[in-house]
């Protein structure tokens, strides 16, 4: 039986990381085979670049750099299939729907050219929608440091992922509780969602 393929969404410091953690922290103490990825991987070839670019340290045309964080999630599409394939479920920081969010809240890149590149990756059995407020999230430590940390880009990039939202496979998530609260509220859901992945077969975007 195949794991499930969850994926955490949402703008900047909206707590996806900490809830992401938590979830996988929680499904193993349970016994559930699962693991932690998230996107961009700045470890990877691709990811080193990213990296310069979201610190600031190098500029790169809009298209080059939103075809660098599609090829780093090709850069883990089989190991992604891979691990599901053999059971493990995967509770994924950020997926194709940042890639397209940010890219397309630029001026001038158009949403529809933004999803070509991530055509025939993995589709997640379940996309948690976090939605946050932008004016309590830029209060956050460390606000402002990267790329793309500015009130109305991420303003833009919110209306984006609604735009993106299919409600056959998304939930969006109050992250306004407590880190406790949201974490009671997200486990139901996720077992839910690893129980039906068992029995179906895993789709591709879009
Ligand atoms: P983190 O703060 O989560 O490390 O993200 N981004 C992310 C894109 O522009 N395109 C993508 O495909 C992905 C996955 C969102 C770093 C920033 O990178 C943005 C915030």
């Amino acid at each position: 039986m195949r794991g499930a393929f969850i994926v955490f969404e949402g703008g900047d410091r909206c707590g996806k990381t900490t809830q992401c953690k938590r979830i996988v922290e929680y499904l193993k103490s349970t016994g559930i085979a699962c693991e932690y990825m998230n996107f961009p991987d700045r470890s990877l070839t691709t990811g080193k670049i990213i990296n310069d670019y979201l610190l600031k340290k190098t500029e790169l045309p809009d298209r080059a750099v939103h075809l660098l964080f599609s090829a780093n999630r090709w850069e883990l599409e089989p190991k992604i299939r891979s691990l599901i394939n053999r059971g493990t479920s995967l509770i994924v920081d950020r997926y194709s729907y940042s890639g397209v969010a940010f890219t397309s809240a630029k001026e001038g890149m158009d949403l529809e050219w933004c999803k070509l590149a991530e055509i025939g990756l993995p589709r997640p059995d379940l996309v948690c929608l976090f939605k946050s407020r932008v004016d309590v999230v830029s209060q956050r430590n460390g606000w402002g440091e990267e790329r793309y940390e500015k009130t109305d880009f991420q303003k833009k990039v919110c209306e984006n992922f609604q735009l993106l939202k299919d409600p056959s496979y998304w939930q969006e998530i109050d992250a306004v509780g407590s880190i406790e609260e949201v974490t009671e509220n997200l486990k139901p859901l996720i077992l839910e969602t690893l129980e039906k992945a068992k029995s179906r077969k895993l789709e591709n975007l879009w």
